[in-house]
């Protein structure tokens, strides 16, 4: 497989470089094999080929040269550009949001996460439909025209192209329904968990949040040296310190020009982010780019509406820089932003971590004195059970209460009338 790149002005080299090379890493992933790279300066993108016409006469020869029988484009293609790409060099052509729209489909293990693939794909797919459409769709892992039965019966006049269109939508609404569906159910189930402290962890691609959610939890998750490994959310209730309970989400990782498709088939799954009362944001600071990486996780929580979300930033893999440097390292971030230093891997901070998210989940906690009829039985048994009664003496017929319990619960209960 060739690998193509388009360096413009507004972009500095090393990104292009590094995204680039994170092309070859997801192509790796997709079990594709990288033969030979080709990354061109340009002032801007050309409208028919993406990049220069000459150069993109020389990628048919360089792609025989070295036995390649597909070129994968770092940027994303336009339909046309794609067709014309096709035409002039007579390969298959692939874009990065193809791409990773691949490797979602080959990761896919749970019924949600593979109807999720399947809408987006089928998404990315409908302005792409030309003749050879049928090529495009077995490169899309196979996932895009399950389901959608046999070839619907011809109506009046309509072309073969128009039928697939139309399958093709109506598979799509009704993936959407069933996602709507799905994403009801576990809203329902998510109300019996509402009571307890939710963290989320989030973070690019590769940054280690499931070898993190492993050493927090015991979770028997998904760990691999690949990106996008994780799909799907595991919720595990994590016992802290002082018997504290909270629950811990593992969720699918970010990555730079996420494929929009994606951004929004996934959204059931990034609820649970959105519902979480504190993200940990997972940086992997052995990577050479993290601060990068870093920036793009932010915009995606950024579109998610979850920028002022309480956000503790942990760097991982710090095992990976030498000891006396770690100290140091610790030090300045805990400093500059509140952040933690750890080793998902050697345990390293994990302590420091665990102090933190107590810290956090008190943050959410208030004590209260509460006068409340002794008729109320129901209400001072869940009172016992849910908050942590510090003193209580009976008067009259009223049970007076000093109990420490989450903010919500005065709400939900409307406790302020008992104060
Ligand atoms: N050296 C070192 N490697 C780590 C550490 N944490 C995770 N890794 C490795 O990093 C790779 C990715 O780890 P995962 O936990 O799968 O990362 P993730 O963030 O869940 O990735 P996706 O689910 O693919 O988004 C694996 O090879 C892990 O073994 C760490 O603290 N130190
Ligand atoms: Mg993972």
């Amino acid at each position: 497989m060739l690998l193509v790149g388009v360096s413009l002005p507004q972009i500095p080299v090393w990104e292009a470089e590094d995204s680039l090379e994170e092309l070859s890493r997801l192509a790796h992933t997709a079990a594709l094999h990288e033969r030979a790279r080709v990354l061109q300066n340009r002032q801007r993108v050309d409208p028919t080929y993406y990049l220069g016409k000459g150069k993109a006469a020389e990628l048919k020869p360089l792609a025989q040269d070295c036995g390649a029988d597909l070129i994968v484009f770092d940027n994303d293609l336009a339909p046309a550009q794609m067709r014309n790409l096709e035409k002039l060099t007579g390969l298959r052509i692939l874009d990065r949001s193809g791409l990773i729209l691949d490797i979602f489909a080959q990761h896919a293990r749970t019924h949600t996460a593979q109807l999720q693939v399947e809408l987006a794909q089928l998404n990315y797919l409908l302005p792409r439909l030309t003749r050879q459409w049928s090529h495009l769709s077995r490169q899309a892992g196979g996932g895009a025209i399950r389901g959608m039965g046999a070839v619907g019966v011809r109506g009046p006049g309509e072309t073969q192209l128009e039928i697939d269109r139309r399958l093709i939508r109506r598979r799509i609404s009704e993936l959407t329904l069933k996602l709507e569906r799905i994403s009801g159910q576990l809203a329902t189930s998510r109300k019996g968990r509402r009571d307890a402290f939710k963290v989320a962890l989030v973070g690019y691609t590769n940054a280690g949040k499931s070898t993190l959610m492993r050493a927090l939890s015991g979770a028997q998750v998904l760990v691999a040296n690949q990106l996008f490994a994780t799909l799907d959310s595991t919720t595990r209730a994590v016992e802290l310190d002082q018997g504290r309970k909270i629950l811990l989400t593992d969720t699918v990782g970010f990555i730079r020009r996420l494929p929009h498709h994606l951004f929004a088939s996934f959204h059931g799954t990034l609820e649970e982010a959105v519902q979480a009362d504190l993200l940990l944001h997972v940086v992997d600071m052995s990577h050479p780019h993290y601060e990068q990486q870093q920036t793009t996780v932010a915009g995606v929580l950024r579109e998610l509406g979850l920028e002022d979300k309480p956000t503790l930033l942990v760097f991982n893999k710090i095992d990976r820089v030498d000891p006396g440097e770690q100290e140091r390292l610790a030090h300045h971030w805990a400093q500059q932003a509140g952040a933690v230093a750890v080793s998902a891997r050697s345990g390293v901070g994990l302590r420091m971590l665990r102090e933190k998210i107590l810290y956090y989940s008190q943050e959410e906690e208030i004590t209260v004195d509460l006068h409340i009829p002794q008729q109320e039985g129901r209400l001072l048994s869940q009172l016992h059970h849910q908050g942590e009664v510090l003193a209580q003496d009976f008067a009259d017929d009223q049970v007076h209460l000093r109990v420490r319990l989450d903010r919500s619960w005065v709400r939900r209960w409307g406790l302020e009338r008992y104060a």
